[in-house]
């Protein structure tokens, strides 16, 4: 039974631009474990984390906790692989996304401030959307926006209000569109 109900052509392709750039990172198609692999050696190669290194086990940990609750929650046909159907899917049935998008928020926070001190600032925000592809101005000019030229602080609180608009506004001037760097779907 499909009680899932519909969703826009622009919060589509806000889901379909972070299943391509965030999830797929090996682009076979689909969002597997080895996404998450390649995700995790990416991420702390670029911070300078060696391997077996203590913050690149715990960021390998987070890595795969976030896969093993998005496979829970999305995997139905249970392939060991998301699809981009599946990934939709999730996200047009609220009680089965609500659990995971709650998750998945924390754990992009953690991602982003990476110094650990309860905001990002714009490197952060920079470094982290721009290793998934988007690039360094585009990252700068999206966290302009959302954080009002510098002047709100991106700590949990805000970034939840925003995360709620990207996931889930159809407002294409929202400002929470820009979160992971990206201006223009
Ligand atoms: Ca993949
Ligand atoms: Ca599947």
């Amino acid at each position: 039974m499909d009680n899932a109900t519909p969703i826009s052509d622009f919060r589509q392709k806000k889901l379909i631009f972070i299943f391509e750039n965030f999830f797929d990172v090996n682009h076979s198609g689909s969002i597997e474990r080895k996404d998450f692999d390649q995700a995790v050696d990416y991420i702390c190669g670029r911070r300078g984390w060696e391997k077996d290194s203590n913050k690149y086990n715990d960021t390998r940990e987070r890595f795969i906790q976030i896969w093993d609750a998005l496979r829970c929650v999305a995997d139905a046909n249970t392939d060991d692989q998301v699809s981009q159907e599946e990934w939709c899917r999730l996200w047009r049935t609220p009680s089965d996304c609500e659990s995971w998008q709650n998750t998945y928020q924390s754990f992009m926070f953690y991602l982003l401030d990476t110094s650990g001190d309860g905001s990002i600032d714009v490197d952060e925000f920079t470094s982290v959307c721009s290793t998934y592809g988007v690039s360094p101005d585009e990252c700068r000019g999206a966290y302009k926006k959302l954080s009002k030229d510098g002047t709100v602080k991106v700590d949990k609180p805000y970034y939840s209000v925003l995360w709620k608009d990207f996931f889930f506004s159809d407002d294409t001037a929202a400002l929470g569109n820009f979160i992971f760097g990206k201006i223009n779907f």
